[in-house]
């Protein structure tokens, strides 16, 4: 396994997490890849999409530094963004059929965050005394490293893995399935281009056994004023964590961004059924950004993509998961149609005989 353990200096760590991080005694959070590939791939993915044309672009990974966590949080609990708690609400309702239907001994989260919703999957597991591993897997190192912290201190006996890594690139690292119920919370599949969703369902089902699971949530397609409002706050907090990217591309690559010089756009693109966010040149500028052999000039009214939140419905995901290796099992939403969990089973071979057959 190409793994390094959690030491060396984090490309675009906040500055309170700047520095050598001690790894524990039982290292508990592994990195999928060294440091300098990663911040190699970063410099490259960052060059291609400041110099793309028409429209240039910043990959929505780079908002998660330990800010950008910290603000994506203080999101999840604005009343605008119904989200969170929808999802939360639902997955309260669901986790005991979910388990039941499953019977994992291993949960494994691919953009982890916080860590929270886990845990409604893992009580249900307690009950029944399935719990054994739990995997977590994200790109934000610290916050990484505290939820896996809290998960083993509140589950002792519960073996808690992290894996500091890229869900597009690294999902190998989580090992060959069997017994795993995959998670991918919050609608974070929304960020995928819908294109890529079938490739990447595809490497994930490369990760589970037959029979194995994945649940996903999915915002749903809504009335757009709505849509509208949960990105674009009252309180400009989703404004911030869009002007990160340029905070975390400052500091990884040398950059000179003024992120105030940026204005956040959010808006609903109902043929597309996604949510497009850009930062809009409020100012000509030029910048500068070393680690990417870049000097780029911007002109007032100029933009960069910098996330898509896409928006789906039963049919329009179902159509993206056929020919994956996936099919889907369960779709359950709450009762005013905000969000769904969709329950896929990984397709082919026997199921393992410690599963229940899947009807
Ligand atoms: N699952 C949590 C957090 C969702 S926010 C919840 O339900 O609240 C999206 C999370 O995905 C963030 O923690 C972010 O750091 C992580 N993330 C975004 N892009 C990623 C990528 N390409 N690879 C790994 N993690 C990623
Ligand atoms: C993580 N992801 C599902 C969030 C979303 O809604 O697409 C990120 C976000 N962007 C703006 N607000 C929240």
């Amino acid at each position: 396994m190409p793994f390094s353990s959690v030491s060396r200096e984090r490309p675009w760590a906040g500055p309170q997490t700047r520095g050598v991080v001690q790894p524990a005694a039982d290292i508990r959070v592994e990195r999928a890849r060294g440091a300098d590939g990663t911040l190699a791939r970063m410099a490259e993915e960052v060059r291609a999409g400041l110099l793309a044309r028409p429209l240039a672009s910043l990959p929505c990974k780079y908002f998660y530094d330990d800010r950008g966590s910290a603000l994506f949080d203080e999101i999840t609990r604005l009343p605008e963004y119904y989200q969170t708690r929808t999802e939360d609400a639902l997955l309260e309702a669901i986790a005991d059929e979910v388990i039941e239907r499953t019977r994992p001994t291993e949960l494994c989260e691919l953009g982890s965050g916080i860590g929270r919703k886990v845990r409604r999957l893992l009580e249900a597991m307690q009950a029944r005394q399935l719990l054994e591993r739990c995997v977590m897997l994200d790109i934000s190192e610290g916050f990484l490293t505290a939820s896996v912290d809290r998960l083993a201190a509140d589950y002792p006996g519960l073996a808690v893995r992290g894996v500091v890594g890229d869900f597009h690139e690294d999902l190998v690292a989580l090992g060959p399935g069997g017994g795993r119920l995959a998670l991918f919370f919050a609608g974070t599949i929304g960020n995928l281009h819908p294109a890529d969703v079938p490739g990447f369902l595809r490497a994930l089902a490369a990760q589970l056994a037959p029979g194995d699971a994945l649940l996903v949530g999915l915002d749903l397609v809504k009335d757009a004023a709505r849509l509208h409002a949960a990105y674009n706050d009252a309180a400009g907090v989703t404004a911030e964590f869009n002007r990160n990217v340029l905070h975390v591309v400052n500091r990884a690559l040398g950059a000179d961004f003024q992120p105030e010089g940026f204005e956040h756009v959010a808006f609903y693109d109902p043929v597309n059924a996604w949510i497009e966010m850009r930062l809009r040149a409020s100012r000509d500028m030029r910048v500068i950004v070393p680690g990417a052999r870049l000097d780029l000039t911007y002109r007032t009214g100029d933009e960069i993509r910098t996330e898509l939140s896409c928006k789906y419905t039963r049919q329009s995901f179902t159509s993206r998961v056929a020919g994956t290796g996936l099919r889907l099992d369960r779709w359950f939403t709450d009762p005013n149609q905000l969000f769904a969990s969709a329950l896929l089973v990984r397709e082919g071979g026997t199921p393992a005989p410690h599963r229940i057959a899947f009807g």
